[in-house]
């Protein structure tokens, strides 16, 4: 089997790696010239734990890196759809990404898309652009949480929309090389719809956890206990709150469900500017501790973590980002992150300690959590409520 992955960056890179390991005649395709030299030397700009080593496998066994799309017999796209302006989807990578491949395809193969989109994006715009040539189209959407990516896109279950059930079939067959979850067969639209709805769920319940935190703050209780306690009832499950949402997915895919005039949205969209309130909310919450203590200098106070979540070096929509951007002169440390993104960013822990006089756990780190003893003379507001340490204040 030939596939062509287009796109090569957190979801494709992991895709055709996994092909290229399992049989496949893979070809990767990636619009970045320098990107596509520095992988093919084994190097990849992201960290995530055995993709180095799953990459040197997959050039062993002969995956191709290129600029250009091949003749394969089925293509993968994985590029981004960010939103615009108007929170509404923008396609033009994946319709450039289609382009492409349609200037080389044979007909009758199958171009299967993996780039989260609106409902109703491949039927009304995607589909279209192959005008008069046969090709036919699939929307697998990937699940794969970042931190785990190895493991989940092997384990977990996929859903693929499909045109028709032998197609689907065929695809199934593809996807089977590597994952061992479940691969449910669809049409293309409901496809569409699971991916956003299951981002949308996770919006939607941090929302929740997050509102019940500003509520908690003002009664003086630990939201996270009453959490804790609620989680125990059988059928409560409530997400954590924290300083805010980040990432590329959570904040941004729910948008792609809120559009439509005939329905009253609401629950959806308050969800999001909630979560997208928190950093603020911590901002004021650690100007209040400042006060308590008679630190009016920002730089005494530093921000523990600068990625969107524990353990990743991923910045985008990073809670600590959008907080300095209300307020630049904090004083920012994170281990995971090496290169300089914000202006009073320190690079060693030690010196970070010696620097400040409050510290903010805006991301749990395993670094945090395996030293806190090293935290222990300083004033903690912990927002992700995974500091053990005494007299820490909670979001
Ligand atoms: N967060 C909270 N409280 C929580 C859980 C997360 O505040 O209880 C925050 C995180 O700190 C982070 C943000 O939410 O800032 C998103 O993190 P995440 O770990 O929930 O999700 P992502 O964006 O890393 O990955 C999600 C996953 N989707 C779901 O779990 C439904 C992943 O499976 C998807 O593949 C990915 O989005 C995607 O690409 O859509």
């Amino acid at each position: 089997m030939k596939v062509n992955v287009v796109g090569i960056g957190y979801i494709g890179l992991p895709t055709a790696l996994m092909l290229a390991t399992s049989g496949a005649e893979v070809f990767a395709t990636d619009v970045r010239k320098d990107y596509i030299e520095s992988i093919k030397n084994g190097s990849i700009n992201f960290s995530e734990s055995g993709m180095k080593e799953k990459l040197t496998q997959a050039i062993d066994s002969g995956i191709q890196f290129s600029t250009k799309c091949e003749i394969a017999d089925y293509y993968i796209v994985a590029v981004p759809t960010p939103f615009d302006e108007f929170k509404k989807i923008d396609i033009s990578y994946v319709r450039d990404a289609v382009n492409s491949i349609l200037q080389v395809c044979p007909e009758n193969i199958t171009i299967i898309i993996e780039s989260t989109v609106s409902p109703g994006t491949i039927e009304n715009d995607i589909i279209k652009i192959a005008k008069d040539k046969k090709v036919n189209f699939a929307y697998a959407p990937e699940r794969i949480i970042p931190g785990n990516i190895l493991k989940e896109i092997v384990e977990n279950a996929r859903i693929i929309g499909c045109q028709n059930k032998q197609k689907g079939e065929e695809v199934r067959k593809l996807y089977s090389l590597f994952v061992t979850g479940q691969i449910l067969i669809t049409d293309i639209k409901t496809a569409e719809f699971v991916k956003c709805t299951e981002n949308s769920f996770r919006a939607v319940n941090i929302a929740f956890a997050n509102e019940l935190a500003q509520i908690c703050n003002e009664e003086k209780i630990d939201v996270n206990e009453v959490i804790k306690f609620c989680n125990m009832h059988p059928r409560v499950n409530i997400l954590n709150p924290g300083p805010g949402v980040g990432g590329h997915c959570i904040p941004i895919d729910p948008w792609f469900l809120t559009g439509h005039k005939n329905q009253k949205i609401s629950v959806i969209e308050s969800s999001l500017l909630k979560n997208e309130e928190m950093p603020v909310f911590v901002l004021n919450r650690i100007k209040k501790i400042m006060n308590e203590h008679q630190i009016s200098d920002f730089k005494k106070v530093g921000l523990y973590g600068i990625s969107y979540k524990e353990d990743v070096d991923d910045v985008r929509n990073s809670p600590t980002l959008a907080l300095l951007e209300n307020e630049s002169h904090f004083t920012v440390y994170d281990p995971m992150v090496t290169n300089k993104i914000a202006d009073n960013q320190i690079f060693s822990l030690e010196d970070f300690l010696k620097s400040v006089e409050i510290i903010v756990v805006m991301v749990g780190h395993t670094e945090f959590i395996e030293n806190q003893e090293k935290f222990a003379e300083k004033i903690i507001f912990d927002t992700r409520n995974v500091c053990k340490l005494n007299n820490v204040y909670k979001l």
